[in-house]
């Protein structure tokens, strides 16, 4: 029998003992467990006033239970083992379709009094009972122009979501795909210890809500499978091509089409012509390895943390690590006990976020739930989602009143000080390596990473050396430092980033009148909400310019809203008739004004530190400054006045 997305749903009938299901629910989530029983059973007890989770703000760390009490923990305990017991005995009906206003009253029961603006986003987050983003039309239905073809250039998140859509909506589409399977980043990325660092539930398609994550922050394997499942779930096989990598778009105005040059691994040319284009090629796919001096001297190997080679051995080798981002983090702990030596190289040490979970598997009677109560998956998403909407953001807002050589407002150094109390204890018998591992920008500036302690450990071993002096060139067997020390090693890991500034390239895409992207950019890649350019017509970009967020929500929230906007576009380009949708160049303009306004507020463009957020320019390129709220409301409609047809 062929699957479907639906399979995402799927629990077992409970057969477990009234003590086995109390013990279970011991480990569970419980506002998300109080809103999947209250959907089971239609109980108003389970909502009542008294279990209502607080849900303070967000400091380094996140209330557990949504700041529950532990008087309210035990009476909902005790409510939603009775509720669980009585299901069980009915036989485990299957969950009678609940009405929108019950829905929303879970939901209002969840969230904070003040964020009902976010009720909209909230339930497309949950997707129940109707698919919430699925196309308002279908082709067929609003049918016009003889055949619209659209390419879709890349099958990871984006490009399944894209993909996924377009089927739904009848259109013929392509995607094309230049690695030998589907998954994007988390094909390419293979590395010891890549895993997410954002929760997994809310790091999940809305579409595809998969019940059983073993993981709160999941290992690549598992995400890869889940982007396959989804692939093949969704029928979307037959569409994608693999192995063939788009290197041109050309913009065609007399026929109001876009040539797609495309080579095949095996060096076939391929040339089609499509309507629509939408990228979904990411933005951290791009390897950046440093242009060291004397690189062609050494003769031990060099490897970038996205290229990794399962076929070299690091056992018993002298092994340097260059970079301290998020994959460093992942990678150097993984390999430093295996290893002879690890140099870690080190320009700007990052912030850590205390997470204890962070490597843990759910716990036990927390599995077993997820895996036996219909749609709990679903509301623990939706509970990790709600978190996510304000996220840390507060945290990071700039007080211009403030004044502080490092911190950007009094919340932002509530949180530095809670980040510098957990390394003063785990560096307590390392002051140097305290000394040399605290930032001095502050939190929120760069990327914020998950730490359990793991990181720490590592450099407290006496295998690690932590090197903080600038490389000044390579030789045969060595990393030579400025200061003259010589660092021997076999082997160097570049977890060195991408090029993020670079976006799209090298893709070259001429538009109107044989305009380059690339060059119409000049290195400042900027977009009208993140999507169109003016002069690009038919043209749509997901995880396009400034839509990437930081410290609140998810970059697949923020694709799925761009996916379902184009689709909206596409819809008014078609039903009105006309063959070509380009943005104007004033909404254009003001959008970007707004845009830049929002990040001179954040502390990752006020500090003066390097990181990929920001381009060549110094301008924050890909950050997203405001809430998801935000972002929703200005792609839960189309615009059409901010675009010219023809
Ligand atoms: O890359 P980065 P990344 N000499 O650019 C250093 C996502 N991601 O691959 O800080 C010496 O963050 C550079 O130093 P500095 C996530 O969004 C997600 O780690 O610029 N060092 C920095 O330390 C992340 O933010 C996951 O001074 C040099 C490091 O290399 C993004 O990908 C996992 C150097 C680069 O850090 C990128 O992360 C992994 C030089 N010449 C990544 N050049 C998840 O968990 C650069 N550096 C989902």
């Amino acid at each position: 029998m062929v699957e479907t997305l639906a399979a995402f749903d799927q629990v077992d009938p409970i057969q477990a003992t009234d003590e086995e299901i109390a013990a279970a629910v011991q480990d569970a989530d419980i506002p998300a467990l109080l809103g999947a029983l209250a959907m089971l059973t239609g109980d108003e007890a389970l909502l009542s006033d008294e279990l209502k989770p607080p849900s303070p703000s967000m400091t380094a760390r996140i209330a557990p239970q949504g700041g529950m009490t532990d008087g309210q923990l035990a009476r909902a305990r005790e409510i939603a083992t009775r509720t669980l017991i009585h299901y069980r005995d009915a036989g485990c009906p299957p969950v009678q379709t609940t009405s929108d206003e019950w829905i929303d009253r879970i939901v209002h029961f969840l969230i904070k009094p003040g964020y009902e603006d976010c009720l909209d986003l909230l339930r497309h987050e949950l997707n129940y009972p109707q698919d919430v983003g699925k196309p308002e039309w279908i082709l067929s239905e609003i049918g016009s122009m003889a055949q619209i073809k659209v390419a879709v250039i890349g099958s990871g998140f984006a490009g399944i979501t894209a993909a996924h859509r377009l089927k739904q909506a009848g259109l013929d589409f392509t995607v094309f795909e230049k690695n030998s399977d589907v998954g994007g980043v988390w094909w390419e990325n293979t590395y010891p210890g890549c895993r997410l660092d954002t929760p997994n539930f809310a790091y999940s398609l809305s579409f595809a809500q998969r019940q059983d994550w073993p993981q709160q922050f999941s290992q690549q394997p598992e995400i890869l499978r889940y982007i396959q499942l989804i692939v093949d779930r969704a029928g979307l096989r037959p569409h994608i091509h693999l192995d063939t990598e788009v290197q041109q778009l050309a913009f065609d105005e007399a026929s109001a089409t876009w040539l797609v040059t495309a080579r095949t691994s095996s060096g076939k040319l391929v040339q089609e012509r499509y309507n629509f284009v939408i990228t979904a090629m990411g933005l951290l796919n791009r390897p950046s390895i440093p242009d060291f001096e004397g690189a062609s001297n050494f003769r031990g190997e060099i490897i970038h943390s996205a290229r990794w080679r399962s076929d070299i051995s690091l056992e018993g080798k002298r092994v340097a690590l260059i970079g301290t981002g998020a994959s460093a983090f992942q990678i150097g702990p993984e390999i430093y006990q295996q290893v002879k030596t690890l140099a870690v190289f080190q320009r700007h040490p990052p912030w850590m976020l205390p997470t204890p979970n962070y490597h843990d598997d759910l716990k036990p009677g927390m599995k077993w739930l997820l895996r036996h109560v219909p749609y709990y998956g679903r509301w623990f998403r939706f509970w990790q989602v709600w978190i996510g909407v304000e996220g840390r953001l507060h945290l990071v807002e700039v007080d211009p009143n403030w004044k502080h050589p490092v911190s950007v407002s009094a919340a932002n150094e509530a949180l530095r000080q809670e980040c510098l109390a957990t390394m003063a204890q785990q560096f307590a018998r390392r002051p140097d390596l305290l000394e040399k591992a605290t930032p001095s920008y502050p939190p929120g500036a760069k990327r914020m990473l998950r730490d359990n302690g793991t990181w720490p450990e590592m450099l407290m071993s006496p295998n690690v050396n932590l090197v903080t002096e600038s490389i000044s060139h390579l030789s045969k067997h060595a990393i030579h430092t400025k200061d003259g020390q010589r660092h021997a090693v076999d082997v160097i890991i570049c977890a060195t980033g991408f090029k993020a500034a670079d976006f799209l390239y090298p893709l070259k895409i001429t538009g109107t009148a044989g305009q380059d992207l690339h060059d119409y950019w000049a290195g400042d890649c900027r977009a009208y909400k993140g999507i169109t350019v003016p002069g690009f017509p038919n043209f749509f970009m997901t995880s396009g310019p400034n839509t990437g967020v930081v410290v609140n929500g998810s970059a697949i929230f923020f694709s799925e809203c761009q996916v379902e906007y184009i689709l909206r576009a596409i819809r008014h380009t078609i039903v009105n008739r006309h063959r070509t949708i380009d943005c104007k160049p004033a909404p254009f303009e003001s959008y970007n004004h707004y845009i830049d306004q929002g990040n001179t507020t954040k502390a990752w463009a006020v500090a003066k530190v390097s990181s990929w957020y920001k381009n060549r320019a110094g301008r924050a390129a890909q950050t997203w400054p405001f809430g998801l709220l935000e972002y929703w409301n200005l792609t839960a409609k189309f615009s059409p006045e901010s675009y010219s047809f023809a």
